[in-house]
């Protein structure tokens, strides 16, 4: 079996947002990973770790985790059960039914359909794949910065990471890829989008917050509670997170703008990371004395999703009146 399921994804300078920010802002294209995201890197190492002998996987997802699930368990030769929240799109439903899994629909929200997944699991002896919150998760996500390192050179470091929150996995992950290169001096500015937000809420009052409901559009952005690992980080003094939130309207925005820009069409979840270069977040963070002037290379981590295409990106316009 191969070593690993992922592979080695493009880091690319993008012109167009060098030109806003000012300084180079190199994309790292998780977009181009197999199952279309960043998470087949986590999830391909846990699963290589506790499904080998496994008799089926049980994964609940806003939908990018179960594709990735679903695409390493078909490769492993092990039958995938993926339990979704109904907010997701159709397209979502065929992808994965398209990867030979079973797909299920359970609760309004990525927490409805998780406590699913985990009785299910339960009930029929299943290895159950968490979408976010694992150290193998984290330990595989990690993976990200090394390549950005070997990809860079000793002589470039960037000066500050920007990355996508959901249930905080990705989040973990580099925070532990940063640690492995020595990067511990590199702010992390985490985004969300409103309605999505239970990260920045748990940074705000100083302890996790369950959200009451998922009211954002990134419906992959939608664990009601992040991890207790990202939160902890938050708290530390070891390494630099600043937390930050944008509307669905500038995620929305920011998809239209890269896919003109780079060609490239992503989700809302990914519309996140986007907005802050493509809303002026980034100057106002060096404004406020938060970020550094003059600014050390920008990272974005392009997290990618399934959960787009032509169809999706209109009736997602009409919603949100962009
Ligand atoms: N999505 C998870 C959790 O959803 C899932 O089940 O697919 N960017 C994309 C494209 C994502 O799909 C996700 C997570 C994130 C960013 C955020 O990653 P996280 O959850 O590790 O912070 C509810």
């Amino acid at each position: 079996m191969a070593k690993h399921f992922h592979v080695n994804t493009p880091l690319l300078e993008s012109m167009g947002m060098s030109k806003r920010v000012g300084t180079t802002v190199y994309m790292k294209m998780e977009n181009s990973q197999p199952a279309a995201s960043f998470k087949i890197r986590g999830i391909g190492h846990l699963c290589q770790q506790l499904a080998r002998q496994s008799k089926g996987v049980v994964c609940s997802s806003g939908g990018n985790a179960g594709i990735a699930t679903a695409y390493v368990a078909r490769k492993m030769g092990v039958p995938a059960t993926i339990i979704i929240p109904s907010s997701s799109p159709q397209l979502v439903v065929q992808r994965l039914q398209d990867e030979g899994a079973t797909v299920k629909i359970v609760g309004k929200v990525w927490d409805e359909a998780n406590a699913e997944a985990l009785r299910v699991a339960e009930a029929e002896g299943l290895t159950y794949v968490p979408p976010f919150d694992h150290p193998l998760l984290w330990q595989g996500h990690a993976s990200l910065i090394a390549e950005v390192a070997a990809s860079l050179g000793p002589s470039v470091k960037p000066g500050a990471v920007l990355v996508s929150v959901g249930g905080g996995g990705l989040l973990c992950g580099l925070v532990q890829g940063l640690k492995d290169v020595g990067w511990t001096d590199v702010p992390i500015v985490a985004m969300e989008t409103v309605g999505a937000d239970s990260f920045n809420a748990a940074v705000k009052a100083g302890r996790l917050v369950t959200l009451d409901d998922i009211t954002s559009e990134a419906k992959c952005l939608g664990a009601k509670t992040v991890c207790k690992q990202a939160f902890e980080y938050s708290q530390s003094s070891e390494l630099t997170i600043i937390s930050e939130v944008v509307t669905d309207q500038q995620a929305l925005q920011a998809i239209q703008t890269f896919l003109d820009e780079e060609r490239v069409l992503v989700e809302m979840a990914c519309g996140a990371v986007l907005a802050a270069v493509y809303s002026g977040l980034i100057g106002r963070l060096q404004d406020e004395g938060r970020l550094p002037t003059p600014l050390g290379p920008l990272l974005v981590i392009v997290c990618g999703g399934s959960s787009i295409n032509l169809e999706q990106l209109s009736s997602l316009k009409e919603k949100l009146q962009t």
